[in-house]
């Protein structure tokens, strides 16, 4: 995250780390205490073997867990990995969460499929604080605004086709940056809600190229199947 501030350990009870064999590449978020929501390009290729996610840790270089283990990953069947369309994936653990460790973000309501225009969202991660500089080692926040679809889609990006599946969102100096892919954009009125999926962006923070994001909201009922289909039913 560029142009943020340190997260307060514990402020995002969601917020996880996704490692590929025991390093940190991606965020993630917990969604219930064995299901956590990423991007598709963070798992695209990868068996779920290879992937484990930090829970309520704070500094990933002193963590008190390795990271609990990834049983299953659902990635979205429509995923291009060209545009970056449909850039969401589920991951499943082994064992649930201990209580304790998480809250889990709330999804949006199936009315907020698009819209959010103007509104104030949080994005957080352990990604690079200054384009091509090194991931953070501390969670870091930063307060952004969601564009006008109109708006995003005749921005800088030009030819790049910002899809009904994608939002943008920024603020001057702050966007997500490398190595927050993956990770929550909330708002948090009235409840915390998980309305992006940091995915792709040119450079971060660089004027009028704004932070694009999954936009959660157009997925809701993949997202049940998807949830249902990972769980494992209780007899
Ligand atoms: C990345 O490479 C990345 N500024 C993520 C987000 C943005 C740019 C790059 C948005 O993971």
């Amino acid at each position: 995250v560029v142009g943020g501030e340190g997260v307060i350990p514990g402020e995002f009870p969601w917020l996880a780390a996704l490692k590929r064999d025991g390093k940190v590449i991606c965020g993630a978020t917990v969604i219930a205490r064995d299901h956590l929501i990423t991007a598709t390009h963070c798992v695209h290729g990868i068996e779920a073997s290879r992937l484990s996610v930090l829970v309520g840790e704070y500094d990933v270089n002193n963590s008190r867990s390795d990271g609990y283990e990834v049983i299953h990953v659902v990635q979205h069947p429509d995923f291009n990995r060209y545009t970056y369309d449909y850039d969401i994936a589920v991951l499943r653990l082994a064992d649930p969460l201990p209580d304790s460790l998480f809250r889990p973000a709330c999804l949006p309501d199936a009315e907020d499929i698009d819209g959010l225009e103007g509104e104030e969202a949080i994005v957080t991660g352990w990604g690079s604080t200054v384009e091509k500089g090194p991931a953070s080692n501390v969670p870091m926040k930063a307060a952004v605004q969601i564009w006008a679809q109109e708006e995003c889609s005749g921005a800088g990006y030009g030819r790049r086709k910002v899809t009904p599946r994608m939002l943008c969102a920024n603020a001057p100096d702050r966007d997500a940056c490398t190595g927050d892919s993956g990770g929550p954009l909330l708002v948090s009125q009235p409840y915390f809600t998980l309305v992006g999926i940091v995915s792709w962006g040119r450079g971060c923070a660089r004027p009028g190229y704004p932070g694009v994001y999954a936009r959660v909201g157009r997925f809701l009922p993949w997202l049940r199947v998807a949830l249902r289909h990972a769980c494992t039913c209780q007899p």
